[in-house]
C-alpha cells in the first residue's frame, strides 16, 4: 500500500500491527526490535495489545491513534532517530550530548558489580519528583494529606496506577542522568525508555492488605542469561518498611547454580519464594533504583505512614541479546 502524507512511514509497524491484527499473515518481528518500535513511538506496550485487540483498527486507523495517544508530538527527528535506528544505523542517547553529564559513580558500579542493583541518587530533582507524585495523587483523585482518600475505589486492590503520559512523568523519562546511567551499565548510548506506569503502595489495614507483587522475575529463567535491567524511581522518600522497592542482592550471579537446586516438579516461582528473602531497599525522593532483571523482586507490604508513590522505568538498547524460550 502507498504511504499517505501523513503515515509514519515505518514499515515494522506495519508488520507489529498485521500480526496484532491478523495473526499468522506475517512473521513477528524479533522482540527487540517490537520493544524498540513501541517506545520510539512512545507507547505502551498493554495500552496498545488492548487497543489492537478490541478495536481491530485499519493500519491507518492505527497510526492515527498513535498520534493522537502522542497530543501530536512526536517530533520528526524523534520519527528520524527510530526509523535510523531500526536500519541498523548507530544513533545517539535520546537526550542528546550525554558524555559530561554525571553518572553512576566508580563505588556505584562496584556495587551493582556485587549486588546486582544500584540506587542512582537524584536521578531527578526533588521539584520533578514532587510534580510527578502531585501527578499520581490528582489522576487518583487522592490527597496526600488525607489518608481516607488513600483506599477510594479509584486505585482498586493493586499498586499499579495506569497513569502514563502526564508531562511531569515525560520529563522525568528524559532525565540526563537516567540516561547515563543506563549507557555506563548497558556500555552504550542508544536506549528507548519504556512508557511504564506509576505504583501507589498505601500503608496496609484492615481491608486493604498489600496485594504484591510478591517475589518474581519478568525474565525468562531458561539459558543462556542474557542482560536486561528494570528500574523504580522514588517520586517521594521511602523507608524500608514503607513498602519498599525488594530485591534478593546478589542473586544474577548464582541464578544458575540455584535453579540446580530447584526440586523437581517443584514450581521455580513457589520455590524461590519459600526459600529466598528478599531486603527492601529505602531512598530518597527523586532517586531510582535500576536492577538486573535476574534479581528476585518485588513491592512490599508498607507498614509506615505515608503511601510510596513511584514511577516505572526501563532503557533498553535498539537491538540487544535476549532468550526465546520462556521459563519462568
Ligand atoms: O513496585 C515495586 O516495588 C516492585 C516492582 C516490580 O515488581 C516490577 O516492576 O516488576
Amino acid at each position: 500500500m502507498s504511504e499517505t502524507a501523513e503515515s509514519l512511514g515505518i514499515e515494522e509497524l506495519r508488520t507489529y500491527w498485521a500480526c496484532q491484527c491478523a495473526p499468522g499473515s506475517v512473521a513477528a518481528l524479533p522482540r527487540d526490535i517490537e520493544k524498540t518500535l513501541l517506545a520510539g513511538l512512545r507507547l505502551n506496550v498493554l495500552e496498545t495489545l488492548r487497543y489492537l485487540h478490541h478495536e481491530k483498527p485499519s493500519y491507518e486507523q492505527f497510526e492515527a491513534w498513535i498520534r493522537e495517544r502522542n497530543r501530536g508530538e512526536l517530533k520528526d527527528v524523534e520519527l528520524d532517530r527510530l526509523r535510523y535506528a531500526l536500519a541498523g544505523e548507530s544513533v545517539g542517547a535520546e537526550v542528546g550530548h550525554i558524555g559530561d553529564v554525571d553518572g553512576l559513580s566508580a563505588d556505584d558500579l562496584a556495587h551493582w558489580d556485587e549486588h546486582g542493583y544500584v540506587i542512582l541518587r537524584n536521578a531527578i530533582d526533588r521539584k520533578a519528583a514532587e510534580a510527578a507524585e502531585a501527578a499520581v495523587y490528582d489522576f487518583l483523585g487522592m490527597s496526600r494529606d488525607d489518608p481516607e482518600s488513600w483506599y477510594r475505589e479509584s486505585l482498586g486492590h493493586s499498586i499499579w496506577v495506569p497513569l502514563l503520559r502526564h508531562p511531569a512523568l515525560v520529563a522525568n523519562r528524559r532525565a540526563p542522568r537516567i540516561h547515563k546511567a543506563h549507557a555506563q551499565l548497558w556500555g552504550r548510548e542508544d536506549l528507548w525508555v519504556t512508557i511504564d506506569q506509576v505504583g501507589f503502595n498505601p500503608p496496609e489495614r484492615d481491608n486493604w492488605p498489600f496485594p504484591g507483587p510478591h517475589l518474581h522475575w519478568d525474565a525468562t529463567l531458561a539459558e543462556p542469561h542474557c542482560f536486561e535491567l528494570q528500574g523504580i524511581l522514588y517520586l517521594a522518600d521511602v523507608a524500608e518498611d514503607q513498602g519498599a522497592f525488594s530485591c534478593v542482592p546478589g542473586f544474577h550471579r548464582t541464578l544458575k547454580e540455584w535453579l540446580k537446586t530447584v526440586p523437581a516438579g517443584v514450581n521455580v516461582h513457589d520455590y524461590a519464594r519459600n526459600t529466598l528473602t528478599m531486603k527492601p531497599i529505602a531512598a530518597k525522593r527523586g532517586d531510582m533504583i535500576i536492577w538486573h532483571h535476574h534479581l528476585p523482586h518485588g513491592s512490599s507490604p508498607n507498614r509506615a505512614q505515608q503511601p510510596r508513590v513511584v514511577q516505572y522505568m526501563s532503557l533498553w538498547p535498539t537491538r540487544f541479546a535476549y532468550t526465546e524460550e520462556w521459563l519462568s
